[in-house]
C-alpha cells in the first residue's frame, strides 16, 4: 500500500517569514514545501524543485503567508461573569478595591469551583472558536480560578482537552498563586506552602503544567512568596513566568530575570534599569493592551526602554472575565500600536516570533526550513494591515499540526 503523501506546496504567496534577526517582516520571495508538521523547503521564486509524488499544490497568487498566530497569555477557562463589577467600576470603584472586598478574582473562583468539568469545557470550547477564526494556532491558558487542588487540576485538564478537540495547540500555565482563597485568609505563607509542597508537584506529575506563573502584586503575592514558588518550579524543571509590575512596582521582573523566566507580563510599572536585566536573562516582556484599556489604566509600559535594550516584546490578549473580557488577539494587536506605540511590525512579531519565546517553543512563530509549519494564509496587501485595521481580517487557510483548514471552518481540507 502506498502511503498517502502529506506534502503541500504553497505557490505564489508573499512571505512574511518573521525570522529571528530579520528586518521588514522577514519578507521573502519563495514558495514553501510543507511535509507533515514541518517546513521542509523554502524555494526561491524562479528556482525549480522536484515535488514529492502526490503533493497538493496550493495556488495562492498574491496572498500573504504568515506564521500561525500565538496568544501567549490568556485565562480562557473560567465560569461566571463579572459584568456587574464592571457597572460598579464605571460608578467609580476601583479594580483593586473590588478585589479587596471579596469580588474580582475570588468571584470567578466561586463560579469556577461550582461548574462541572464538562460545563467548563463547553464554555471554553465555545470561546476558543474566536481565536481559531482569527488564525491563532497556539494559545497559552492559565489555571488560577480554582485556588484549591481539585479545581486547579480541573481547569488544566480542560485546557488539555481543548487541544484534543480543536485545531490549535494549547500551552498551560499553573497559576495557583493568583489570589488568596477564603480558606487561607490571613495565611498567605501557609497557602504558598501548600502549593509548593503538594499542588504544584501533583499537577506537574499529571503532565498538566508547561509553565508556572505567579501574580506578584499588592493584591496578589509578595516578592518573597513569588521566589518560593519559582524555586519550587525550578526544582521540578518547569519554566516560570510572572504577572509583575501591573498595578505597582514590587520588583517582580528582577526576580523573574534571576530565574531566567520565559516572560514577564503586564509590566506597566517596569523600570528602564530592569529592562537591562530582562535582556541579559533572555526574558521577553508580554504587553497586554486589552487589560490596560479595559481597566482604564494610565501608566504606560516602558516600550522605548524595552526597545533600546532589545527585550523582545510580546502582545497577548490576557483574555479573562475581570480585566480583559475581550476575545480577540487581533484587537490586542491593533491596541498595542495605538495605546503603546508599537509599530505594526513589532506588534506582529509580538504575536508570532516573540510570542513563541514566551511559551518556550522556539520552533513556532517563524517561517524557516525545519520549523513547525503552523501557518496562516491571508488576503492582505501588506502584513502591516493586520495591526492597522480591525474586524476585517481572517485567514483564507490555516495549517496546524500538519492539517490544513479553509477560512473559519473546523473541517480539514480533503486529504489527497
Ligand atoms: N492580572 C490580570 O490581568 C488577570 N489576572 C491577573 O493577575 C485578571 C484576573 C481577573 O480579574 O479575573
Ligand atoms: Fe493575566
Amino acid at each position: 500500500v502506498l502511503e498517502k503523501s502529506n506534502s503541500v506546496f504553497i505557490r505564489g504567496a508573499n512571505l512574511a517569514s518573521m525570522q529571528d534577526g530579520s528586518h521588514d517582516y522577514g519578507i521573502l520571495e519563495a514558495d514553501v514545501l510543507v511535509k507533515g508538521e514541518r517546513i521542509l523547503k523554502l524555494v526561491p521564486r524562479g528556482d525549480t524543485l522536484e515535488l514529492p509524488a502526490n503533493t497538493r499544490i496550493l495556488e495562492v497568487d498574491g496572498a500573504w503567508l504568515l506564521p500561525g498566530l500565538i496568544d501567549a497569555h490568556t485565562h480562557l477557562v473560567f465560569a461566571g461573569s463579572r459584568a456587574q463589577e464592571f457597572e460598579r467600576r464605571l460608578l467609580g470603584e476601583s479594580y483593586e478595591s473590588i478585589a479587596r472586598s471579596g469580588g474580582g478574582i475570588l468571584s470567578t473562583v466561586q463560579a469556577t469551583r461550582n461548574a462541572s468539568e464538562s460545563q467548563l469545557l463547553s464554555l471554553a470550547n465555545h470561546r476558543i472558536q474566536a481565536w481559531i477564526r482569527e488564525g491563532v494556532t497556539s494559545i497559552e491558558i492559565k489555571s488560577g480560578y480554582g485556588l484549591d487542588l481539585d479545581t486547579e487540576l480541573k481547569m488544566l485538564r480542560v485546557a488539555r482537552r481543548l487541544e484534543q478537540e480543536n485545531p490549535i495547540r494549547v500551552h498551560t500555565s499553573f497559576l495557583g498563586a493568583h489570589a488568596l482563597p477564603v480558606e487561607y485568609q490571613n495565611s498567605a505563607d501557609a497557602y504558598i506552602k501548600q502549593i509548593i509542597d503538594h499542588w504544584l508537584p501533583e499537577a506537574v506529575a499529571q503532565g498538566l503544567v508547561d509553565a508556572v506563573d505567579v501574580f506578584c502584586e499588592r493584591i496578589g503575592f509578595s516578592l518573597e512568596q513569588t521566589r518560593r514558588v519559582y524555586e519550587s518550579a525550578k526544582q521540578l524543571g518547569v519554566p516560570v513566568r510572572g504577572h509583575v509590575e501591573q498595578l505597582s512596582y514590587l520588583g517582580g521582573a528582577r526576580l523573574a530575570a534571576e530565574f531566567n523566566a520565559l516572560s514577564v507580563d503586564h509590566v506597566e510599572y517596569l523600570t528602564p534599569e530592569d529592562c537591562a536585566l530582562l535582556a541579559s536573562s533572555g526574558t521577553v516582556a508580554t504587553l497586554l493592551p486589552l487589560a490596560f484599556y479595559h481597566l482604564g489604566e494610565t501608566q504606560l509600559p516602558p516600550v522605548a526602554a524595552l526597545r533600546s535594550h532589545q527585550v523582545p516584546m510580546v502582545v497577548g490578549s490576557d483574555f479573562n472575565p475581570g480585566s480583559a473580557p475581550l476575545a480577540s488577539l487581533l484587537l490586542a494587536l491593533n491596541m498595542s500600536t495605538r495605546l503603546f506605540q508599537l509599530t505594526p511590525e513589532e506588534a506582529l512579531r509580538g504575536i508570532t516570533q516573540h510570542a513563541a519565546k514566551a511559551i518556550g517553543h522556539s520552533e513556532l512563530g517563524q517561517i524557516k526550513e525545519g520549523a513547525i509549519a503552523d501557518l496562516g494564509i491571508w488576503n492582505l496587501e501588506h502584513p502591516s494591515e493586520l495591526a492597522y485595521s480591525f474586524g476585517v481580517h481572517s485567514p483564507l487557510y490555516r495549517c496546524v499540526k500538519g492539517h490544513w483548514y479553509q477560512s473559519g471552518s473546523q473541517k480539514e481540507l480533503n486529504p489527497l
